[in-house]
């Protein structure tokens, strides 16, 4: 496994903001940001793929980049040529800033990611699509977060097939049955990550899924076992851990527990195989 090492960087993409507005759970029309990254010597005379980066819970746009040596991994994977430039989005989940006090309200946040499915395909991503140089094409889109924003990752699996072909879930499993409902209802998660896919007529050339957490993960008990049913579903899910083969990979780290800071790595490592045809 790869692991990130920092060191300096001249060439260094850039962080601007896009602006847009978006329904809330209340119908109120609603102002939003996004953080975007765009790839040093980015040009609207090419037209370049798109990763959507989502923050975990009580996270907001900031939440990467602050927790995070994501940009630095992404300008030397790109300064040293370990894969073509892409844009990378961060948005936000939150409609509102989230009042998080004690332990996590499951069923809102599960609320919560599940109605930004929405606000992806009707107004954050048609926005990215008309401001920058992009593919615009599920083919040349994918999407991945951390905790939450793992949560998110599965549910776009599940709502937003069309719009993405990479899924990129770390340390967060499929809440589709309730909170934790990876670990909890297991069986049932995966048969209908399974279903769900098949009745949408997408096959196992459709999409791939790059999974990672830690072993002293709180996610780990949650993911592994979803993933490890998903297994078993060969007709669509075909397991491997060479990234050349497969739809469907797991990357478990040492010495890696809940946090921005360790899950990053597993992007660094993904980043090479994110987007397979030579763009650019
Ligand atoms: C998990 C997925 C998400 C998990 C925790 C979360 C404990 C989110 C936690 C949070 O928002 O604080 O599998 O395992």
């Amino acid at each position: 496994m790869n692991l990130h090492r920092y060191h300096d960087v001249n060439r260094r993409g850039t962080i601007e903001r896009i602006f847009y507005t978006t329904k809330d759970q209340q119908g109120m029309e609603t102002a939003k940001y996004a953080n975007v990254y765009l790839p040093f010597g980015y040009s609207d005379q090419r037209r370049y793929p798109v990763l959507y980066l989502i923050h975990g819970g009580g996270g907001n746009p900031d939440a990467w980049l602050d927790c995070s040596m994501i940009k630095n991994a992404l300008d030397t994977s790109f300064a040293e040529e370990r894969c073509q430039p892409f844009i990378t989005v961060f948005p936000g989940f939150y409609n509102h800033d989230p009042i998080r006090t004690g332990r996590v309200d499951e069923e809102a946040e599960r609320g919560h990611v599940l109605f930004f499915q929405q606000e992806l395909r009707k107004d954050l991503i048609p926005a990215v699509d008309q401001r920058y140089a992009t593919e615009a094409s599920r083919e040349s889109r994918a999407i991945g977060g951390f905790s939450m924003g793992g949560v998110t990752t599965w549910f776009a699996f599940l709502e937003n097939l069309d719009q993405f072909s990479v899924f990129m879930p770390l340390s967060g499993d499929c809440w589709q049955f309730g909170g934790l409902g990876g670990g909890k209802q297991t069986e049932k998660t995966a048969r209908y990550l399974h279903d769900h896919t098949m009745e949408q007529d997408y096959g196992r050339d459709d999409f791939r899924i790059l999974a990672g957490t830690g072993y002293e993960d709180i996610a780990f008990p949650n993911l592994t076992p979803q993933i490890e049913a998903m297994k078993e579903d060969t007709d669509l899910f075909v397991f491997s851990e060479k990234m050349e083969e497969g739809n469907l990979h797991y990357v478990v780290m040492e010495d890696a527990p809940h946090m921005y800071e360790k899950v990053y790595q597993h992007i660094y490592n993904y980043m090479p195989t994110l987007f397979r045809e030579n763009h650019g």
